[in-house]
């Protein structure tokens, strides 16, 4: 169980003993700092607040409680499960900007799959950094699966054509790749992850089966931007939260659902492999309060 998740929010009901205008008050401010939108923040205090005045809600647990419940019901649309491809094999491709968790997560899946007895291939799609291939080729041996590499500099299209091939030719249940960190504010940049999506399109003859943006839960409101910049340009089927053990902002996640109505696939809750999650909105509003 994650702790601290919204570690400003528990605070504000220590001490309470009934609601007043200055408990609401504060848990829309802790709301606003843990990076819940702001007319979010102040929808789900209108809704506590209105609950309070009819009688329904009388003591802080029960307000907490309710919060608790309104942020599960939010949340509850936006679980879902990775897609499996109509033909062998799965491509997922893997997103974000620079240094939010691509690869580990990468690497995290796989083993996920292995575990499933699955044959999985990597795909070094990051030609960009020098040590990337070598860092994903660390995690496929100890995962125990294959991966597909070229020197760095590469075409980061010629080596997804590679492993696709590579994966069709030898029964390679999922595929997936990763790709080198890129700002979403650059947009040659942004125009050769689309033409990957394309090129995988082309060899599949269907998009990319996931198409997943990996964003860091500690950055903030700036996750938000990024996540509609990379919607824009590729589509995404989905979101990953990684670092989600190192904040105490998550209201990131309920900002990013409600405003762009995107999945979250996975979460990810720390450095070793086994530490990957499906996302659920029950237990993510439990841990609010952990
Ligand atoms: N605590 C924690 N750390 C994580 C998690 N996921 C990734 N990290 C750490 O974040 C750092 C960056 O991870 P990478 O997987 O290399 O990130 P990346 O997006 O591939 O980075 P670039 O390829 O440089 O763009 C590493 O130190 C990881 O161990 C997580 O869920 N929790
Ligand atoms: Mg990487």
């Amino acid at each position: 169980m994650l702790k601290g998740l919204f570690k400003r929010v528990a605070a504000v009901f220590t001490g309470r003993a009934v609601i007043d205008d200055d408990l609401l008050d504060d848990l829309e401010a802790a709301l606003i700092q843990a990076d819940v939108s702001g007319p979010l923040a102040v929808r789900l205090v209108d809704e506590l607040r209105d609950q309070a005045e009819r009688g329904r809600l009388t003591t802080p647990d029960q307000l907490r409680q309710a919060l608790q419940e309104q942020v599960a019901a939010l949340l509850r649309p936006y679980e879902a499960p990775l897609a499996k491809g109509k033909e062998r094999p799965t491509v997922f491709l893997i997103l974000g900007v620079n240094g939010v968790g691509k690869t580990t997560t990468i690497a995290k899946l796989a083993y996920r799959y292995r575990q499933m007895g699955q044959k999985v291939l990597l795909v070094a799609g990051d030609t960009f950094r020098a040590a990337a291939a070598e860092q994903l080729r660390v995690w496929a041996d100890r995962v125990g699966c294959d991966i597909v590499s070229q020197k760095s500099g590469a075409d980061p299209g010629a080596v997804t054509y590679d492993g696709i091939k590579a994966a069709q030719a030898r029964g390679h249940n999922l595929v997936i790749v990763d790709t080198a960190g890129r700002m979403h504010t650059k947009a040659n940049l942004m125009e050769e992850m689309r033409r990957i999506g394309r090129l995988i399109e082309r060899e599949l003859g269907r998009p990319a089966d996931e198409r997943l943006l990996v964003l860091d839960a500690t950055i903030g409101q700036n996750a938000l931007q990024q996540a509609r910049v990379f919607h824009d340009s590729l589509d995404l089927t989905g979101l990953i939260v990684a670092k989600l053990d190192g904040t105490a902002k998550a209201g990131i996640v309920l900002t990013i659902t409600q405003e762009l109505g995107l999945p979250i696939k996975l979460v990810g809750v720390g450095e070793k492999l086994p530490d990957l999650q499906p996302f659920r909105a029950e237990t993510f509003a439990q841990q609010m309060f952990a």
